[in-house]
């Protein structure tokens, strides 16, 4: 080793933090069997193949919290400052450090596989136009077939629109809609995923079949939601949204968007946690869209693999998504893909563990690029 941990040339020498102070660390970047062997020193990430060797190290004070102070270190040195310090710092980076590389559970029981693949499925009256229940949810129906044949692990099904300034549907409505699609589906190939806020739709849908509630405001939308996902025994996707989807676009606003987050989702996880969901059934998603401006959104995905010091599996949505859009001037939703696809493969090479897409079979085959390149 060149530099002695915590010695004269680490960026941290003569750092001290207080005692308030949340420390947070970020692999920058995460490598690959096919970019590099993984030396001595090194972090392995998830339980591997991967690993880290640096990190970025985030301090933000309570006093300041728009403002996190940020040093590029390698692991040896960030866990030889942290060791000289002891106490609540120690603690802090072994635990974050402890959850990067601790290997990921199989999400929905689906055994090893990664990134899993989340096709979406909307049952909404106005995605599948001709009118009628019946020929909604048959339709509905044959769409999710067909994702799980272009190799979608899960289905992720919805019966109300999440879109910024949209409605609430009532509970009898959104019941109709997702429950005979969620019985038609079964036995389709993939994993269902009920994307709903409501408690009773939770309780229906995992009866009828569902293995994962997907909600986009991490269970505390509804006062019953937690109690309901507890009870259900099902896997959870937890998503942040800053407020309901009808407001969530005026003028949103963060001291730190990222580390923002990350407290929220933590603070989330530790309320599934007091409700009797464990940590080991959690996933978690930054959100992007809901409530963030396009500089927010870009920060996410360029911090992304913050959220990864949580120790759970990091779901990212950005299929056809309207930041897209506002980057490229693409209007028509349809017209997204390959800016899709861009955003996905830039969450992937951020540590992104399940992608949420409506384009199946075009995911499948840019991952499987993907997946070649890093040697796995
Ligand atoms: C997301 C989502 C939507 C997302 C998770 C859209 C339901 C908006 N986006 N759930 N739902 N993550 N977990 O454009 O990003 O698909 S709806």
């Amino acid at each position: 080793m060149l530099h002695a941990p915590g010695g004269k040339s680490s960026a941290l020498s003569n750092l001290v933090v207080s005692g308030r102070a949340a420390l947070h660390v970020r692999p920058d970047p995460i490598l690959w069997s096919a970019d590099r062997e993984m030396p001595e020193d090194g972090l392995p990430f998830a339980g591997g193949p991967a690993h880290v060797e640096r990190v970025e190290l985030l301090i933000r004070e309570e006093s300041h919290p728009a403002h996190a102070r940020s040093f590029h270190v390698s692991v040896a040195d960030l866990r030889g400052w942290a060791a000289g310090q002891g106490g609540h710092t120690l603690h802090a980076i072994t635990e974050a450090l402890d959850n990067l590389s601790a290997p990921r559970r199989p999400f929905a029981g689906l055994a090893d596989k990664r990134p899993l693949i989340m096709g979406i499925v909307n049952v909404t009256p106005d995605s599948f136009s001709d009118g009628g229940r019946h020929a909604t949810t048959a339709a509905a129906i044959r769409h999710g077939q067909a994702l799980a044949d272009a190799g979608a692990d899960i289905l992720d099904i919805g019966g109300e629109s999440t879109r910024p300034g949209s409605d609430p549907v009532p509970e009898a409505e959104e019941l109709r809609r997702v429950v005979p699609v969620i019985e038609g589906l079964k036995g389709c190939g993939a994993a269902l995923s009920v994307d709903t806020m409501k408690a009773a739709v939770m309780t229906a849908a995992t009866r009828a079949g569902a293995t994962i509630i997907n909600d986009v405001r991490a269970l505390e939308a509804d006062p019953q939601a937690l109690e309901a996902a507890a009870a259900s025994g099902a896997w959870v996707v937890l998503m942040h949204c800053l407020g309901a989807p009808k407001t969530m676009q005026q003028a949103p606003h963060y001291e730190h968007v990222t580390l923002d987050l990350l407290d929220y989702l933590a603070g989330r996880i530790a309320a599934c946690e007091a409700a009797g969901i464990p940590r080991a059934k959690i996933a978690v998603d930054p959100g992007i869209g809901f409530g963030k401006t396009l500089e927010h959104n870009l920060k996410l995905l360029r911090g992304l693999a913050l959220f990864q010091s949580l120790g759970c599996p990091v779901l990212l949505g950005v299929s056809r998504k309207s930041f897209i859009g506002r980057m490229t001037g693409e209007t028509d939703p349809n017209g997204r893909l390959a800016g899709s696809l861009a955003g996905a493969l830039a969450g992937l090479d951020a540590g992104a563990d399940i992608l949420r897409v409506h384009d199946v079979a075009e995911t499948v085959q840019a991952v499987a690029v993907w997946k070649a390149l890093k040697g796995l």
